[in-house]
């Protein structure tokens, strides 16, 4: 009960600003919530049990958007910071940008991402495995990864096989479904529908999914908001090891049995899991930059086998990934 209580403390902090979001200004464009008002929602968020819960804020990443927009831009277009633009002499209106303006970006700050997977179509040819396998049951476990992609749907993230069981763990979504949603599969036919709204839109998003047998429990968090949340989900169940575990694409059967309207289409980033449930600071830490935090089981670094057209680019932080 402690630890629940511990956990609804730290949930708390996450949906208002942080000292330190308040400090950097990384986030955010909801308004702060009040104790009284988050303690409204978050007993509207809990109180669905069986279905996922979209929070109640609108969520956004403005800043981060932002940021990416600058080194997304066509070329030529003005990204000076005004600072700059007062003490330079303004150029004639027929002249091309002076080349030193696109040496003045902004300094790189989403860093320890490791490397980004590009994953170029949705042909079942594509996807990644790992050097290691699972080698211990996973009780509870957080996967998160960096997300980008440029077509309507979010495919398969991950997907997670034994012989028993194709579904042991697949985050995944699909091409042509009625609802725009992924699937948070744990041990079939146990799942949650999770919003995808705002992952499909061509800018880069963080996502944490995170599932507790102890709890029975599961989070998901888009950008360091919790997004997703509820209870009565596989409680006592354990994901077995030695499986096969696969980016990219969905298993219907070991290593395989892929389908291309589940393939993920777009970028990875500094994806990792771990086998326990990060705490809602933790998860700000890794979206913000700072590092992965203590005891993971995988990597991106461990995704040593590339399948089909899939490509890594090596790069620290993800404002050098493209
Ligand atoms: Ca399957
Ligand atoms: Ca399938």
């Amino acid at each position: 009960m402690s630890s629940m209580a511990a956990q609804r403390s730290e949930e708390t902090r996450t949906m208002g600003p942080s000292e330190e979001e308040r400090n950097t200004g990384l986030q955010t464009t909801g308004a702060p919530l009040s104790v009284t008002q988050f303690q409204q929602n978050y007993h509207k968020t809990t109180q669905y049990d069986d279905q996922e819960v979209d929070d109640p804020n609108d969520i956004q990443i403005s800043a981060l958007q932002g940021n990416l927009a600058k080194d997304d831009g066509p070329p030529g277009e003005e990204k000076t910071p005004d600072v700059l633009a007062t003490t330079r002499k303004p150029p004639l209106v027929t002249q091309a940008p002076e080349p030193e303006e696109k040496t003045t970006k902004t300094p790189a700050t989403l860093c320890n991402v490791d490397s980004m997977l590009i994953f170029p179509t949705s042909s079942t040819e594509n996807f990644a495995t790992f050097a290691k396998e699972l080698k211990e049951p996973l009780h509870e476990l957080s996967v998160c990864s960096w997300v980008k992609t440029n077509v309507s749907y979010v495919g398969t993230i991950l997907s997670y096989a034994t012989e028993e069981n194709d579904n042991k763990l697949v985050l995944h979504g699909r091409h042509g479904a009625t609802y725009d949603s992924l699937h948070f599969v744990i041990g079939d036919p146990a799942f949650r529908e999770l919003p995808i709204v705002p992952l499909a839109d061509g800018s880069w998003h963080h996502t944490c999914f995170i599932w507790s047998s102890i709890q029975g429990k599961y989070w998901f968090y888009v950008d360091r908001r919790l997004i997703s949340t509820g209870s009565r989900f596989q409680k006592g169940y354990e994901i077995p090891p030695g499986g096969s575990l696969v980016l990219g694409q969905e298993q219907d059967t070991l290593g395989g049995g892929f389908d291309s309207s589940e393939a993920f289409v777009g970028q990875l980033a500094g994806f990792a899991m771990w086998n326990r449930a990060l705490a809602p600071g933790e998860v700000s830490s890794i979206a913000t930059g700072k590092g992965l935090p203590r005891g993971t089981i995988l990597t991106i670094a461990d995704a040593s086998s590339l399948h089909g057209s899939v490509e890594r680019v090596d790069c620290t932080c993800l404002e050098h990934c493209l």
